[in-house]
């Protein structure tokens, strides 16, 4: 098995210091949540930019900033923006960031209900428009599927030639309107991508932790984060990402899982070493 890379979705888009405090949202911040989510092992980190109240922002300037001071505190870390964005943004507004020529980026592989009245909209049209401009710019892509209909929509697109990355999936399960992450769902996604594929996996909640423990068993990957989960364990705010990156690390140890550096992971996932 390779090693395990740890991805941490540091603060996300929707998630507020309302529900938990340790959300960062300045560039301070994050650079500082950054900094200790890759001290307890993350090599990844999946960046949102928010302005410092809080607002989710797709806009190049702001990306950057918390970019430099990321990097400036782990200068090996590989950041992973999001393409994603706020549900509501429009497809050239959320491509605004690509503008940087990130080292990577997610691209989102269907649409889904988000929750009450939310619609995360991504067309076939979308997919394929982002695709093709990462493809361009020489921006590799982490394919994020909320769903088996998503895998679908992308077998399509390799068949296509549009997807032109290694083969690399990160399965977001437990999102209201999305695809469950019970056990089953996990194993059908696993077992639904091409062989030379690799996949991390993100539970949303209650399944962040249940995922990350069959995913490290079978030799996947694992994103974990106050962006997906907000608690350490059921009642129990997470007091940083850190603690949730630890908790993972010591899952990875009971199964004998070593964690992958930064450039490890650029190896996995046949990237370019810095
Ligand atoms: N904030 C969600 C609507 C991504 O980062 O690519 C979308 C999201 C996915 O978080
Ligand atoms: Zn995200």
């Amino acid at each position: 098995m390779d090693k395990l890379i740890i991805t941490c979705a540091i603060t996300g888009a929707e998630v507020t210091k309302e529900i938990n405090q340790a959300v960062p949202y300045t560039k301070e911040e994050m650079a500082q949540s950054a900094y200790e989510a890759c001290k307890a092992g993350a090599s990844i980190i999946h960046l949102h930019a928010r302005f410092d109240d809080g607002r989710p922002t797709q806009g190049k300037l702001r990306f950057k900033e918390i970019t430099d001071a990321i990097l400036e505190k782990c200068p090996d870390v590989i950041v992973q923006v999001s393409t994603g964005g706020a549900v509501g943004m429009s497809r050239d507004e959320r491509l605004d960031v690509l503008n940087n020529y990130p080292e990577m980026a997610t691209l989102d592989c269907g649409t889904l209900n988000f929750g009450g009245d939310d619609i995360f909209v991504n067309t076939e049209n979308d997919i394929k428009y982002f695709a093709e401009k990462m493809n361009d710019l020489g921006v590799r892509y982490e394919m994020e599927c909320f769903e088996k209909g998503h895998i679908d929509t992308i077998k399509r697109f390799i068949k296509k030639g549009v997807i032109k990355n290694h083969l690399h999936y990160s399965f977001v399960l437990g999102v209201r309107g999305g695809m469950a992450g019970e056990e089953r769902d996990f194993l059908f996604l696993k077992d639904s991508i091409p062989s030379n594929s690799t996949y991390s996996v993100a539970g949303i909640g209650r399944y962040e932790f249940s995922l990350a423990e069959l995913s490290i068993k079978h030799g996947g990957h694992v994103r974990v984060g106050l962006e997906d989960n907000i608690y350490l364990k059921k009642g129990v705010l997470a007091k940083s990402n850190a603690e949730l990156v630890k908790k993972v690390a010591k899952i990875a140890k009971k199964y004998g899982r070593e964690i992958a550096t930064p450039d490890e992971t650029r190896k996995i996932l046949k990237m370019e070493t810095k």
